[in-house]
């Protein structure tokens, strides 16, 4: 957590201001600045600061910037479960993330055979099968085509699958941070189906990798013609080596597995190409033992990221602060409880809100030094509402691993120490 004591900024503040803020709230700044006002000694804000009596950097050092070395421990980090480094995955940390995007170098990774290292030049994606032209198209030919930016937010299915039995990731880095958002730039893929022509009895689009683990998906031509974009840029830089470069498919809202990176063919054929030339099959099991399939879209889900698990709370006035997102469409509405889902307050939800997009939510609060539950719970413009974790275990009961959506709980402690906890 930071100390308030040391955000001199505006950052943070609330619309009231900083000055009505500070009074109402009696933050240890305020009593600072009153001490300086009466003969400053040399540490106090009002006296000239180390950094103003002497020349900074110079520019370009380095000439690709990099976050202040005090912020060194704002880091992916890796699972601790896979016995390579090579099919694995590493996480997100919302926890130290404000807004709604996440850095390009702080995106989450899932990768099944490694990075390739891909020279554009020689990149091709190949688009046959049924359609009335097959076509290869270097990465020159792609980005001609008219494109579009949009923010969406990506989710491994497998986020949150390490919580189903008891609560085991002690921060929201790891229980949430299989999750990005980025503002990503491509071509729609409806755009360059077009120029194929696709064929009427065309309903699946089998989408392959160009790295180690030639990863393929079945995807429904639907999607393909709805809203799913040829992504070459992210965050307004080309995509990184780790999110696929120089090109992947983007389905948004749809499970992470899903969105193709490094991609070179897409094949259209009259049915999944599943146990033909498909590398791998998605499924959810339930409890009485059957499996569900084509669970596609990621349902909607939040998480509260200030205060979560691993930090230390101290008593006063603070926001609660989390991301909320869903697969469908727009986030409508954030509920917060204090109490463990007793009772909730509806959050505000900062703008602007994005369809298939993550999307901030606040709410004011007052720790004063009593245990208490913190939960949130999302609803988007389906009337979906996020499950708490007993609804979803009745359906899917314990053994199942994708898709879980529930509600986080995180437990606040006398001493103000924040835990994950199954409430
Ligand atoms: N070619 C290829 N595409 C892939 C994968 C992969 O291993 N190879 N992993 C998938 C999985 S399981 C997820 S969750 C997302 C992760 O995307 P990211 O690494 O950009 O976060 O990419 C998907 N696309
Ligand atoms: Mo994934």
């Amino acid at each position: 957590m930071r100390n308030t004591a040391t955000s001199q900024g505006s950052m943070g503040m609330p619309p009231l201001g900083r000055r009505a803020w500070l009074k109402r709230t009696a933050l240890a700044s305020g009593a600072l600045l009153a001490r300086a006002a009466h003969g400053a000694p040399a540490e106090l804000p009002l006296a000239t600061p180390e950094s103003t009596r002497k020349l900074g950097a110079p520019i370009l050092n380095p000439e690709y910037g990099l976050p202040s070395p005090h912020e060194s421990e704002v880091l992916r980090r890796p699972t601790d479960v896979t016995p390579t480094q090579y099919s694995s995955w590493s996480f997100t940390p919302l926890q130290d993330l404000s807004g709604i995007v996440t850095p390009n170098g702080l995106f989450f990774e899932r990768h099944h055979g490694g990075v390739p290292d891909i020279a554009p030049d020689a990149h091709r994606l190949a688009v046959h099968g049924l359609v009335k032209q097959p076509l290869l198209f270097t990465m020159d030919d792609l980005v001609r085509f008219p494109s579009v930016s949009r923010f969406h937010f990506l989710e491994c299915s497998g986020n949150g699958s390490t919580e189903w039995a008891a609560p085991r990731g002690k921060t929201a880095q790891f229980t949430h941070g299989l999750l990005s958002c980025c503002e990503w730039t491509g071509v729609p893929l409806a755009t360059v189906l077009e120029e194929a022509g696709i064929k009427p009895e065309a309903k699946w689009i089998l989408a392959e990798g160009a790295d180690a683990a030639a990863m393929t998906r079945s995807i429904p031509v639907e999607k393909a013609l709805d809203d799913a974009l040829l992504v070459y840029a992210q965050n307004g830089e080309r995509l990184r080596p780790e999110q696929g470069y120089p090109l992947r498919l983007l389905l948004p809202g749809f499970e992470g597995n899903m969105n193709i990176k490094w991609l070179r063919r897409l094949k259209l054929g009259d049915r999944p190409f599943y146990s033909r030339e498909e590398t791998s099959k998605y499924t959810d099991l339930l409890r009485d033992g059957r499996a569900r399939e084509f669970s596609f879209v990621m349902e909607a889900k939040s998480v509260i990221t200030s205060p979560s698990g691993g930090q230390q709370l101290s008593r006063g006035p603070r926001e609660i602060s989390g991301v909320a997102w869903s697969g469908r469409g727009r986030i409508t509405r954030v509920d917060v409880s204090t109490d463990g889902g007793k009772s909730w307050r509806e959050a505000a939800l900062q703008e602007p809100v994005m369809k298939k997009c993550l999307t901030r939510f606040r709410l004011p609060w007052r720790w004063v030094g009593a245990p208490a539950i913190l939960q949130s719970r999302a609803v988007d413009e389906t009337g979906y509402v996020q499950p708490s974790r007993q609804e979803l275990v009745a359906v899917r009961g314990l053994n199942s691993y994708y898709h879980n959506n529930s509600i986080q709980s995180w437990q606040v402690a006398q001493g103000g120490e924040v835990a994950n906890v199954h409430a």
